[in-house]
């Protein structure tokens, strides 16, 4: 990762500097950067960084938030043009997605949505800290293809389960196909969850989503 832009759009995010990820972000585009390149090479980096300053104690709380929101400011920025790159795409399916109950981390979830909704796939995003009921009043609602649980914390990770559990109480499986992702989660969890599909980022968890439209299932 040399790219001097890259460079100062990992810096920018450990700085927690919404306004010049703002910056940044507009740069990017104006210079035909990829706003998936921008994010996973440069702004995403940034971000793995502050997590992991944060895990062995070298970054505190109120630093970790200002690195989240300036993530978010540069997202913002490149969402649209995310979106307008599939906008011609049609419509694969409904996915109704959120963060486990307990969670408040939504930035990759928020990806993911982005991604999907770009390819053409219908999002109803719940936010964060959903539980199961909500998942599954959801799906009945808009009459879901998939289910996705996104969990970033080891404890809520758990939550990712209840809503299976919820969605096979209520006879919704194994129709509606229910996927996981999230830092912490591993194929070995969602297999034993008995998820239908799990990715470790948003552009597998397009493929995922895709294979599981085409075929009705897809291998964790
Ligand atoms: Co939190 N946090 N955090 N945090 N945070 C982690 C997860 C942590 C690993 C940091 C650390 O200690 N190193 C740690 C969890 C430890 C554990 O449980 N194993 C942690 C902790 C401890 C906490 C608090 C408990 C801290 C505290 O209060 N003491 C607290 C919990 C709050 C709560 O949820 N109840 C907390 C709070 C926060 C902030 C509010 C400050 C902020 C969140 C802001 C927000 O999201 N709006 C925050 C952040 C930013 C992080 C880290 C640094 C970054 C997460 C992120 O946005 N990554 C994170 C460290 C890390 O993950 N290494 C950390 C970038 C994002 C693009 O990636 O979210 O992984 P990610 O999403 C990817 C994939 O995982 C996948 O695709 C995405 C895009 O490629 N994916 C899916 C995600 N969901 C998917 C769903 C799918 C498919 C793929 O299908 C449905």
């Amino acid at each position: 990762m040399s790219d001097p832009l890259f460079q100062a759009m990992r810096q920018c995010i450990i700085d927690g500097t919404p306004d010049t990820a703002t910056q940044l972000a507009k740069e990017a585009l104006a210079k035909g950067v990829d706003p998936l390149d921008a994010i996973n090479q440069g702004f995403a980096a940034g971000i793995m960084f502050a997590g992991d300053e944060f895990g062995r104690g070298q970054m505190f709380l109120p630093d970790l938030l200002a690195s989240a929101e300036a993530m978010k400011a540069a997202i913002k920025v490149l969402d649209p043009e995310m979106l307008k790159r599939g906008s011609k795409r049609e419509t694969l399916g409904k996915v109704v997605l959120g963060t486990a109950r307990g969670d408040i981390h939504d930035i990759g979830k928020n990806l993911v949505a982005t991604i999907l909704s770009a390819s053409g796939f219908q999002i109803f995003d719940l936010g964060t800290s959903v539980t199961p009921e909500q998942f599954v009043a959801k799906a009945k609602e808009v009459d879901a293809d998939i289910v996705g649980i996104s969990a970033l914390l080891t404890t809520t990770m758990a939550g990712q389960k209840a809503v299976i559990e919820a969605l096979d109480r209520n006879g919704l499986r194994p129709r509606v196909k229910a996927i996981v992702g999230g830092a912490a989660v591993t194929s070995k969890w969602a297999t034993e969850i008995g998820a239908d599909g799990f990715s470790r980022n948003a552009i597998d968890a397009l493929e995922l989503a895709k294979n599981l439209m085409s075929k009705g299932t897809a291998s964790v």
